[in-house]
C-alpha cells in the first residue's frame, strides 16, 4: 500500500498527530538548543508527536538524536526518547491498523498477507531486549571529519521488543529449496523516483536464527510512529540499518540481494578493524553487520565535577553485538591502571548491561576511562579507528572529572 491510500482511508486511522505533510518539513518552534562537543554541533531540541524534545539533526526526513542523559535514566530507553533515523523524506503520515497488512512472498510454498490482528493472534509472541544503534552513531567525533549526519553518542537505544519470530513466519510460509536471501521493505519511499527505495536483506540462515523478529510493540506499547509503527524488523546485535521500519513486505529470493542500500551504501572496509587510514583508497568492502563492543559513563557529563575524598559511584552501560558483556574495566588515571566494575542486571546478551564502581577521588582533575570486553574476548581500542563513512566508532571513552 502506498501512502496516498493511507491518507484517503477512513476509520480508526492512526496518524502522526498534528504532523501534516506541510509541517513535517518544518522544525517545530525550537526554544532550546544543545551544543554537541564538536564543530558545528549546535542543534535545536524539538518535540515531535510521541517524543519528548530530542536533538534534531534534520527535519525532512525527521532525524532525532537522544540526549545522552537519558541513558542514565533507565536501562531500557523510554519510547518517547528513542532516537529516530530515516533516509527518505516520504515517510508514512497516516496508517489504518485495520487495513495494514504484511505480505510474505517469493520463493515460498504459501505466500501470505497477514493483518496486524492475525500476526498478533496466530503466532506465538516473543520478546527480546536489544540495542538498536545507527552505524553512524558518534560520527561527529571522527578526526579527520567525514561526511554524513554529525551525530554524538545518542543514535542508539535499548528496548524490550515484542513480536513474532521471523523463523515462525517463514516456516508458516514454507521456504522453498534454493532460497538464498530474505529482503525487507517498508512503507516509506523516495520523493524522487531516481532515489532507490529503502530495502535491506539478510541471508536465509540469519533470517531463520530465531532471534530476528517482526516487532509490533516496544517497552509494552505499540511501536512509536517514528520508530516504525505498526511493524518493524528487529535484528539483534546488528546495526540499525537492517531494522526496517513500517515493514510491510518480506520477499524470499533465490538470488543474492543487490539493492543499493546493501550493494553501495552501508559498507565497511573488509578487514579485522573495519578501518582504513584517511586518504587510503581501493580497499575491499563488506556490508556492515554486527556491533562492536562499546561502554559509556552515564552519570557524569564531560568536564563536570564531583566531591573530593568521599565515596562516589561512577556508573554506565556497555553492550556488544550479541555475545554478551563479560567485564567492564575502569581506569581513574587515564589508562595506566584498571579496576573491575560491578555488572548490574542482565537483560540478555543483546541489551545494554549496566555497570558501576565506587571510587574516592583526591582533589584535582581526573581522566576516567571505561573499557568493556565481551564473552568472545572482543574489546575496545584505546585510540579511535577511522573509515570513510564514519561508521562503528567504539574507542575507549574518556571522562574529564574534577574532584573538588
Ligand atoms: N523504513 C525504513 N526503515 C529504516 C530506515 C529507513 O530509512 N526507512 N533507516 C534504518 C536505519 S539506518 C536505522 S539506524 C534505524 C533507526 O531506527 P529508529 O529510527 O527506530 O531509531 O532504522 C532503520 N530502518
Ligand atoms: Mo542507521
Amino acid at each position: 500500500m502506498r501512502r496516498r491510500e493511507f491518507l484517503s482511508s477512513v476509520g480508526s486511522v492512526f496518524s502522526l498527530g498534528a504532523l501534516s505533510e506541510s509541517t513535517v518539513s518544518r522544525a517545530f518552534a525550537a526554544s532550546e538548543f544543545v551544543d554537541l562537543p564538536f564543530a558545528n554541533g549546535r542543534r535545536p531540541l524539538v518535540a515531535y508527536p510521541g517524543k519528548r524534545p530530542l536533538i534534531q539533526l534534520t527535519a525532512r526526513p525527521p532525524q532525532l538524536e537522544t540526549p545522552f542523559e537519558v541513558f542514565n535514566e533507565a536501562v531500557l530507553t523510554p519510547n518517547d526518547a528513542f532516537f529516530v533515523r530515516y533516509h527518505l523524506a516520504d515517510i508514512p503520515l497516516s496508517i489504518d491498523p485495520e487495513k495494514f497488512t504484511l505480505t510474505i512472498k517469493g520463493h515460498v510454498d504459501r505466500p501470505m498477507t497477514l493483518s496486524l490482528q492475525e500476526l498478533k493472534s496466530k503466532f506465538e509472541p516473543q520478546e527480546i531486549v536489544a540495542v538498536n544503534q545507527c552505524s553512524g552513531n558518534s560520527r561527529g567525533f571522527f578526526e579527520p571529519r567525514v561526511a554524513g549526519g554529525q551525530l554524538a553518542n545518542g543514535a542508539m537505544g535499548n528496548a524490550r521488543w515484542k513480536g513474532v519470530s521471523l523463523r515462525a513466519l517463514l516456516d508458516r510460509a514454507g521456504v522453498q529449496a534454493g532460497a538464498k536471501d530474505v529482503t525487507f521493505a517498508g512503507l516509506d519511499g523516495p520523493v524522487l523516483p531516481e532515489t532507490p527505495d529503502f530495502a535491506k536483506a539478510l541471508d536465509l540462515d540469519h533470517a531463520r536464527d530465531g532471534d530476528v523478529m517482526v516487532a509490533y510493540a516496544m517497552n509494552g506499547e505499540d511501536l512509536p510512529w517514528l520508530n516504525g509503527y505498526p511493524l518493524r524488523l528487529i535484528v539483534p546485535g546488528f546495526y540499525g540499518t537492517y531494522w526496517v521500519k513500517h515493514l510491510n513486505e518480506i520477499l524470499v529470493t533465490d538470488q543474492s540481494f543487490e539493492g543499493y542500500w546493501i550493494a553501495k551504501a552501508y559498507r565497511v572496509p573488509n578487514n579485522n578493524c573495519f578501518c582504513t587510514e584517511p586518504g587510503q583508497s581501493g580497499f575491499a568492502s563488506t556490508p556492515i553487520n554486527r556491533f562492536n563492543v562499546r561502554s559509556f559513563i552515564t552519570n557524569f557529563k564531560q568536564n563536570s565535577s564531583c566531591r573530593a575524598d568521599v565515596e562516589t559511584t561512577i556508573r554506565g552501560i556497555a553492550f556488544d553485538g550479541g555475545f554478551g558483556v563479560k567485564q567492564v574495566l575502569v581506569s581513574l588515571d587515564n589508562g595506566l591502571n584498571w579496576r573491575a566494575s560491578m555488572l548490574g542486571e542482565d537483560y540478555g546478551k543483546y541489551s545494554f548491561r549496566p555497570w558501576q564502581t565506587v571510587v574516592q577521588l583526591p582533589k584535582g582533575t581526573h581522566m576516567i576511562k571505561v573499557c568493556a570486553t565481551n564473552n568472545i574476548g572482543q574489546s575496545q581500542p584505546m585510540q579511535p579507528l577511522w573509515n570513510p563513512p564514519g561508521y562503528m566508532r567504539n574507542c575507549v571513552e574518556t571522562l574529564q572529572l574534577h574532584a573538588v
